[in-house]
C-alpha cells in the first residue's frame, strides 16, 4: 500500500478480493483513506434495520431514501428506526460524529461483521457515505425486482471528505430543452459521484427556458424552439421549484444561469424593446450563425428587464449563487461591458445572491464578490485572473479541453453527429488527467473552490446522448473535485470506473464503453 501523508491510498489495492467481495477501495471518487479489514464481511439480512440519529437534521430522510433504494432488489423490509443511545441494531446505522476533519460533507464508514456505521457531522456527509456503500454493494441491488442474495459488503473503514467544496455539473437546457423528468434522472445519476451543485444554463440565443411573470413572450416566443428548430419547451416556476426540491433531496444546490449581455437572442426575439433598433430578430435555430447576440446596453428597459428576471429567479432559488453568464460578448466595447457587469452585479447583490460568471467577467466585476468559471484557459486573461484571485475572486475550473462533456470522445467516428470538437477530442483519460490548480498560471491556489463538468447541448439531440457524453467522463471530473490530489492515479481510476459499468447497465445509464476501460 502506498502511504502518502499518513493516509492509506487505495491505488494499490486490487478491485476484487479473492472471495468475490469487492475491495473496499472500489469507489469513485476515490476516498481519502481506506483501511480494509481482511476476512471481515458484512451481509445485509432479512432482519437488517436502518437506524439514524434523530439529533441530526435530515438523517431520517437519508435513511428513508437508502431503505427505499434497497427494498425492491433485496425484498427485505429494512425498517427505518431512530437510534437508541448505546445500542447499534444489526444493519446500517447513520450516526452523528466522526470528528472535525470530516467537515460538513465528509463521513466515516465502518463496516464490521454485524453492522455498517456511517458517521458524519451533517446529513450531507451521511448521504455521501450512502453513495459509497451503494457502489460497494452488488450491482444487482439496483434492480427493481427481488433478486437472490447474498448482499455482502467488504469489512473495514473509510474516512472521506472532499478536496473542494464546489463540485458541479452544468446542463444546457437552452439549446436543447430537457424536461423535468429528464433533468431529475440526470440528478439521480450524478449524485452518486458526490456532485453537489447543479448549474442550469437556462437562457441562450436558441432558447429561454424559465417562465418569468410579466414577460410571457420569453417562453411563448423565446422558448418555442431550439437548435435545428427542434422541440422547444420551458419550465414553469413550479417546474423549477420541483427541480430545486429534487436536487435538494440529493443534497445538490441549483445554480440558475441567466445569460447576458450576449448569448441573449431568445430574449431579444421575444421583446422588440430589448433591441437598440426596436426590432425583434427571429430566434436562432442554428449554432454558428451569429453567436454573439447582445442586449441593447444603452436602454434602461434592459436593466428593468434584468431586475425583474433576477428578482424572480433569486426568489425561486434557495442556493447562494446566481450565474449571469458574461461570456463571448465580443462585440461589446470593454467599458460598456464593465458597466453592464457592475450594474448586473448590483442587482444580484440586491436580491441576496452571490455572483458567478464565466471567465470573461474577471476584472470587470468586483473581485471581492465574484466567482469566475474558467472555461477556455488559452483565451483567458491569466494575469487579470491571477490578480483577481489574490483579491478575493473565487475560481471554478472547467477547462473545455478536459471538462467539456459536449466534446466528442475521439475522431474515429466522423458520421456520429453528437458532440463538438472545437476544444479537442476528449477520451476518458483526457477528462481525468489535469489539475485544477495549474489551469491558470499565477493564481492563489486557495481561490480554487472546485470544478465543473459542463454539458452544452447544441449537438446533443436526445436524452440518450446526454448519458453517452456524461458517462464515464463526469465521474472523472467528480473525482478531481472530491478526491485528494495524492490519490490521483489513472490506473486506479480505470479499475474503479470499470466497476461502475454494471451499475449503469441496471439504472438505465447508456454510457460510452470507452476502449480505455476494461469493462466487466
Ligand atoms: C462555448 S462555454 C460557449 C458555449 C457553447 C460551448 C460549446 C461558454 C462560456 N461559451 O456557449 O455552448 O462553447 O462547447
Amino acid at each position: 500500500l502506498a502511504l502518502v501523508a499518513g493516509l492509506v491510498v487505495p491505488a494499490a489495492q486490487p478491485a476484487v478480493a479473492a472471495d468475490g467481495v469487492p475491495s473496499l477501495a472500489r469507489v469513485v471518487p476515490a476516498p481519502v483513506s481506506v483501511q480494509p479489514a481482511n476476512g471481515v464481511t458484512f451481509e445485509l439480512r432479512p432482519w437488517s434495520v436502518l437506524s439514524y440519529d434523530p439529533r441530526l437534521p435530515r438523517a431520517r430522510q437519508v435513511a428513508d431514501g437508502f431503505a427505499a433504494q434497497l427494498r425492491p432488489a433485496t425484498g427485505f423490509p429494512l425498517p427505518v428506526v431512530p437510534a437508541v443511545p448505546g445500542l447499534t441494531p444489526p444493519g446500517i446505522a447513520l450516526q452523528l460524529g466522526g470528528g472535525e476533519q470530516l467537515g460538513g460533507e465528509g463521513y466515516r464508514l465502518d463496516i464490521g461483521a454485524d453492522s455498517v456505521r456511517i458517521k458524519a457531522n451533517r446529513a450531507e456527509g451521511l448521504y455521501h457515505g450512502v453513495q459509497t456503500v451503494r457502489q460497494l454493494l452488488p450491482a444487482k441491488a439496483e434492480r427493481t425486482s427481488v433478486q437472490p442474495g447474498p448482499w455482502p459488503l467488504p469489512g473495514g473503514s473509510v474516512t472521506d471528505y472532499p478536496r473542494y467544496a464546489y463540485r458541479s455539473a452544468m446542463l444546457d437546457v437552452a439549446r436543447h430543452f430537457w424536461t423535468v423528468p429528464e433533468v431529475k434522472k440526470y440528478i439521480d445519476d450524478i449524485a452518486r459521484y458526490k456532485i453537489n451543485y447543479l448549474h442550469l444554463h437556462l437562457t441562450d440565443d436558441q432558447g429561454w427556458r424559465l417562465a418569468i411573470n410579466g414577460w410571457p413572450r420569453l417562453t411563448s416566443v423565446g422558448g418555442a424552439t431550439g437548435v435545428g428548430g427542434e422541440r422547444g419547451g420551458y419550465f414553469t416556476q413550479d417546474d423549477y421549484r420541483a427541480i430545486v426540491a429534487y436536487a435538494d433531496a440529493h443534497f445538490m444546490t441549483v445554480i440558475p444561469e441567466i445569460e447576458g449581455p450576449s448569448h441573449a437572442n431568445a430574449a431579444r426575439s421575444s421583446y422588440a424593446e430589448l433591441n437598440c433598433d426596436g426590432v425583434a430578430p427571429p430566434v436562432f435555430t442554428d449554432i454558428y450563425g451569429s453567436p454573439y447576440s447582445t442586449l441593447c446596453l444603452s436602454k434602461e428597459i434592459t436593466y428593468r428587464f434584468l431586475d425583474d428576471v433576477i428578482r424572480q429567479v433569486a426568489a425561486l432559488t434557495p442556493g447562494p449563487y446566481l450565474n449571469i453568464g458574461g461570456d463571448e460578448a465580443k462585440d461589446v466595447p470593454k467599458d460598456q461591458y464593465r458597466a453592464y457587469v457592475q450594474r448586473v452585479q448590483a442587482i444580484v447583490a440586491k436580491y441576496g445572491k452571490k455572483l458567478i460568471g464565466w471567465q470573461e467577467l474577471t476584472g470587470s466585476a468586483d473581485p471581492a464578490r465574484t466567482t469566475a468559471q474558467i472555461w477556455f484557459p488559452e483565451e483567458a486573461d491569466s494575469p487579470a485572473i491571477a490578480d483577481a484571485s489574490r483579491h478575493g475572486t473565487k475560481l471554478i475550473m472547467s477547462p473545455a479541453e478536459h471538462a467539456y462533456l459536449d466534446m466528442k470522445y475521439d475522431e474515429d467516428n466522423p458520421g456520429y453527429p453528437v458532440g463538438q470538437f472545437w476544444a479537442g477530442f476528449i477520451e476518458v483519460r483526457d477528462a481525468y488527467e489535469w489539475d485544477p490548480e495549474t489551469v491558470i498560471p499565477g493564481i492563489d491556489v486557495k481561490s480554487v473552490i472546485g470544478v465543473s463538468a459542463p454539458l452544452f447541448t447544441e449537438l446533443v439531440f436526445e436524452r440518450p446522448d446526454v448519458d453517452v457524453l456524461a458517462f464515464p467522463r463526469l465521474p472523472a471530473i467528480a473525482e478531481l473535485g472530491w478526491s485528494p490530489a495524492a490519490a490521483h492515479d489513472w490506473n486506479s481510476f480505470r479499475d474503479r470506473l470499470a466497476a461502475q459499468g454494471p451499475h449503469w447497465d441496471l439504472t438505465g445509464v447508456g454510457y460510452y464503453r470507452s476502449p480505455q476501460i476494461d469493462w466487466p
